[in-house]
């Protein structure tokens, strides 16, 4: 019998656990980041349950829209960002919200103010909803200097400025992916206990992968240096053998398999969006900081990504993220563009 298996089965490291011997190696540390992470993983665990159920929602909605306390039967992305905004402001740690669903900065009221300012996209992959394919909410998280009254200064600062940042994928299993900038560490909902469970310990994402994943629709209007990338994916000069394409078109789903597998992510920019489609401060961010801590890299095209200094809340960027050498690579083909020009 494998008595080490047996117990690490027995002895479970439940997230709330984990963080808080992390905490305990702070002894200055009062617990509020733990009460907002149990916020935060209150509302995914309420968004795994309605995307589980989404098809079942989507009938009761047909049937008649109107749900069984006759109200409108709300989208799941609208619901999934109640769900956060109520979670995060009731936490009564953050200060400022800034969510892909809504257009302006929440400030939170007075009352029910902390020092945590929370970036998120409470439904990332929005076009997989209706067709069950894996989807997620990303988040990121700054801490306001003690005593500072929060402006939007203090969400528009640089993501190596973030104090943590995670994502949950709402896949075959619910997997909850954390780091607060000591590794990277990955969480699996055991649905029976309602517990997220420490599955992948300190992830490390391989330094070079097999797999490049990017719309390759848009190819037509790519820049010189991503399509001569992609080119040598398909094509290696160098004797290797070709990377495979995945592509789910979830960013949460495309950047997890990267991270446990290795590879690289890619959203350009193209003649039609010149800075991608992704946004800087709830996609972009966390998913840089997670890469990193994991021993990858992100660029932008032009930078490493956490240091870009964002102007508007919504702002997007190009990006490219994964394993060390794949990055390293196309930073070299923008490196030589940039030399011609
Ligand atoms: P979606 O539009 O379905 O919400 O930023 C959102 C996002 O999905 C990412 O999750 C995903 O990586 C990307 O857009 C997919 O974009 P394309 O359909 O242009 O490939």
């Amino acid at each position: 019998m494998d008595h080490e298996a047996d117990a690490y089965r027995t002895d479970l490291m439940t997230m709330t656990r984990f963080v808080l011997n992390e905490q305990s190696k702070h002894p200055e540390s009062r617990g509020d980041f733990t009460i907002l992470l149990s916020h935060i993983v209150l509302g995914c665990k309420f968004v795994c349950s309605a995307v589980n159920k989404a098809g079942l929602a989507k009938l009761i909605g047909l049937a008649g829209e109107t749900n069984v306390q006759g109200e409108e039967q709300k989208k799941l992305d609208v619901l999934s960002n109640e769900v956060f905004v109520k979670a995060l402001v009731s936490s009564g740690r953050t200060c400022i919200l800034v969510s892909e669903e809504d257009e302006e900065a929440i400030f939170v009221e007075s009352s029910k103010h902390g020092k945590y300012c929370v970036v998120f996209d409470p439904l990332d992959g929005s076009s997989n909803i209706d067709c069950g394919v894996s989807i997620g909410t990303i988040f990121g998280i700054y801490v306001l200097n003690d005593g500072k009254e929060a402006t939007l200064d203090d969400v528009l600062q640089p993501g190596k400025n973030m104090l943590a940042a995670g994502y949950c994928m709402y896949g075959s299993s619910c997997m909850f992916v954390l780091t607060t900038g000591s590794g990277v560490h990955g969480f699996t909902l055991d649905p029976s206990l309602g517990e997220f469970i420490l599955t992948h310990p300190d992830i490390k994402i391989p330094k070079k992968g097999k797999i490049y994943s990017v719309n390759e629709g848009n190819a037509k209007n790519w820049d010189a240096p991503t399509a001569k990338y992609v080119e040598k994916c398909k094509f290696p000069t160098d004797g290797s053998s070709p990377k495979s394409l995945r592509y789910v078109g979830s960013m949460v789903a495309d950047v997890h398999r990267t991270l446990l597998y290795g590879g690289i992510f890619l959203y350009p920019a193209d003649k039609k969006s010149p800075n991608g489609k992704l946004r800087v401060l709830y996609e972009v961010f966390p998913m840089s900081f997670l890469l990193e801590q994991a021993g990858g890299q992100a660029f932008t095209g032009k930078e490493r990504a956490l240091d870009l200094v964002p102007k508007k809340i919504h702002e997007r960027s190009p990006i490219f993220l994964g394993s060390y050498d794949d990055v390293e690579e196309i930073k070299a083909l923008y490196a030589a563009e940039e030399k011609k020009e």
